[in-house]
């Protein structure tokens, strides 16, 4: 058995299955209808020019809710080539706005149950006979020609100056396990080597396409694949998310859409791919050989250096007449790639310490964005029926639950926003005592990071799994005892003074907590009432109070 269960299924075929979900067009255009769509029709390099310009978004101090999906209309290369198609970067994650947008639901704290949904009841594709991606076909001879095969298609350099070619990032690699036949959907980066050639970095620890290509190996076998650049966002958001091994994302993908995904059988390989996507690239992943592959400018904010990976030969790239390649910004954090992350892994992050392992006093996880790129901090929020105990049962279970994620965990009380670093160093900084509340643990991965032990200037070690030789900070910074009101003016003052801020037509608040005082404990009815006469002008009566409580200095031991 080496091909797909869909592909073999021949009762279902039929092109009357109607698409109940949004294709990518639909997505460009419900972007555009609400102003997050940026278009650029003057022609650009895609190989320097474009992901400068959309990098500057991220790196231009614009505010998140400021950042667009892009879409260029007219991309060339130095040497003044045009395309056909058009590329849109960003499309799918540029901010929060644009990836509920793409996934169908209103606001952040909408996304846990959606995606909990999705997962719990998984739709199965359909496979119909005839579909977009196929409106044009290139097989053979006519792959090899100038200007085709995959120089085609306009895939832009992500980090010029440091990658050696362009990658394909928004980049969804179909395979079946060859024993069971289920396909699975992973994201690799994908390099284009040549005509009918493009590297492909497994990122070898552990991901699903390995085991794929480990077993085709063993069977001396090359590895069917196939290239999916764009598609319906809902295949892009469950090819990102965390699944485990034997769940075909494309199910994943029908529960996000609450309809069965549309999915075409190949012209070369045993797959079936989305009817919709916007271009496939059918191939047979090589099992006898390595090839360089690499550096490439990567999420962990370094250039991964070049490694010995996997390569994959073309046999035929099907296409949208009109198609437009979709593509990922990615690198240093934050970015489109590590936005689509965060929004996906948060909520299975919190589901996996609240509920799978029942620490109920956990309200929320975050990964820390900002250049740390969501791996390496970590901030666990609680409420204030937990205890101890289950402060340090979840820093350990969130220390283990994804290789290479939780190098610093940080559990902080609920008032501390795990986004804001400066708030969690606040925590860190009066919480927590470093030798009572701090334990380093050992026995680590670093998981896709660096430093690169035993890489030369050149070439990383070929190696798919790395020793277990780092370690891990758990912090406590959740209060331990009663501390003072934050000094800041009660909340009601705040909100008066924010209407009296309007008012006089003053700049656009962005309140940031906190942004009003509030009790932690150590605070009396006393002083809650003087407190409450001086603000209503009654501040003598406290001054009368305190005389007749008068003490003499050489009492107190002066
Ligand atoms: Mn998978």
């Amino acid at each position: 058995m080496d091909n797909s269960e869909l592909y073999r299924d021949e009762a279902r075929p039929s092109s009357k299955v109607p698409r109940n979900y949004p294709d990518l067009r639909d997505h460009l255009a419900a972007l555009e209808d609400r102003g997050l769509l940026r278009r650029v029709d003057r022609p650009i390099d895609k190989d320097s020019e474009i992901h400068p310009l959309v990098r500057w978004q991220y790196r231009g101090g614009i505010e998140p809710e400021d950042r667009k999906a892009w879409f260029f209309e007219n991309p060339t290369d130095a040497s003044g080539k045009q395309y056909d198609i058009p590329v849109a970067i960003a499309a799918l994650a540029a901010n929060e706005a644009v990836y509920l947008t793409g996934i169908g639901v209103h606001s952040v704290e909408d996304l846990g149950a959606r995606w909990a949904e999705a997962m719990a009841n998984r739709i199965a594709p359909v496979v119909v006979d005839e579909g977009a991606c196929q409106e044009v076909v290139r097989e053979g001879d006519e792959l090899d020609v100038e200007g085709m095969g995959v120089d085609e298609i306009p895939v832009p350099i992500s980090t010029p100056g440091f990658d050696n070619a362009p990658y394909s990032t928004c980049t969804h690699w179909f395979t079946a396990d060859p024993e069971t036949g289920v396909q699975n959907i992973g994201n690799y980066r994908g390099q284009m080597k040549q005509r009918r050639k493009v590297g492909v970095f497994p990122c070898g620890l552990g991901q699903d396409i390995y085991v794929h290509w480990e077993k085709a190996r063993v069977m001396g076998k090359k590895l069917p694949a196939a290239l999916v650049l764009g598609g319906p966002p809902a295949v892009s958001y469950a090819a990102v998310q965390k699944v485990p091994y034997g769940v075909d994302e494309l199910s994943v993908a029908g529960g996000l859409a609450d309809a069965p995904i549309r999915a075409v059988k190949c012209k070369t390989v045993p797959l079936v791919v989305p009817a919709e996507a916007e271009i496939v690239i059918e191939d047979y992943i090589d099992t006898d050989y390595y090839e360089p592959e690499g550096p490439f400018g990567e999420s962990h904010g370094y250039m991964h250096p070049r490694q010995l990976n996997p390569f994959m030969e073309v046999t035929a790239i099907t296409r949208r007449e009109d198609a437009v390649f979709v593509g990922f910004i990615s690198q240093v954090t934050p970015s489109e790639s590590s936005m689509i992350k965060k929004l996906g892994y948060e909520p299975l992050f919190l589901s996996y310490l609240r509920d799978t392992i029942s620490i109920k006093s956990v309200t929320k996880v975050t990964m820390h964005e900002p250049l740390t790129n969501l791996r390496k901090l970590i901030t666990i929020n609680f409420d204030e029926t937990r205890n101890e105990s289950q402060v340090w049962r979840a820093l350990h279970a969130a220390s283990a639950y994804n290789q290479g994620v939780g190098k610093i965990i940080v559990a902080v009380d609920d008032d501390i926003d795990g986004n804001d670093a400066a708030a969690v160093m606040w925590a860190m900084s009066y919480r927590a005592k470093p030798e009572k509340d701090v334990e380093i643990i050992g026995h680590r991965e670093k998981g896709h990071a660096p430093p690169f032990m035993g890489a030369s200037d050149s070439q990383d070690v070929a190696s798919h799994s790395d020793p277990a030789d780092d370690s891990a900070m758990l912090i406590d910074a959740t209060l331990k005892e009663p501390f003072p009101p934050i000094s800041l003016p009660a909340r009601e003052h705040m909100e008066r003074a924010r209407e009296l801020w309007e008012e006089l037509g003053l700049p656009k608040l962005r309140p940031q907590k906190p942004w009003y005082g509030y009790s932690l404990g150590q605070w009396d009815d006393e002083l809650a009432e003087e407190a409450e006469l001086a603000v209503q002008g009654r501040y003598f009566e406290t001054g009368d109070k305190l005389a007749g409580q008068r003490v003499p200095v050489e009492d107190l031991g002066k």
